[in-house]
């Protein structure tokens, strides 16, 4: 017996090959898609973080339609209110309650314009909301 070089033979080691090197590929070792980004960004959604009697981050810029959820992690209560100029003219005006410590608010842009806004308490946070 002895082992000749059969072509049936070639062709199912090919083919084994072949189906194992596109199953390695299409698996891969890793991920297929790019690790995602620190951004955990919803489409059409955006959080501003009220941080150290801050607003971070202090301007965003976002679509038109975008609903932006302000989130208040001091322990001090914060109100976000929009500067009386300008915002009025563009069609918005947005107040919160006084936002205790993990209090939310959210408004959704519907219209573009530059909203400054401030806190109500601390009037020296200041910040601005950019609808495109
Ligand atoms: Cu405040």
């Amino acid at each position: 017996m002895r082992c000749t070089p059969n072509p049936v033979h070639w062709a199912v080691l090919i083919v084994v090959l072949v189906t194992f090197i596109a199953i390695c590929g299409c698996t891969g070792y890793g991920p297929s898609t790019p690790p995602a980004t620190t951004q955990t960004q919803v489409p059409g959604a955006t959080t501003v973080n009220i941080q150290n009697f801050a607003f971070n981050p202090a301007s965003i810029s976002v679509p038109k339609g975008t609903t932006v959820t302000w989130v208040n992690q001091d322990t001090s209560d914060h109100q976000i209110i929009n500067d009386a100029q300008g915002s009025i003219a563009q069609g918005a005006l947005f107040t919160s309650n006084s936002l205790p410590k993990g209090a939310s608010y959210s408004f959704t842009f519907e219209n573009p314009g530059t909203y400054p806004y401030h806190c109500s308490i601390h009037p020296s946070m200041k910040a601005t909301v950019i609808v495109t």
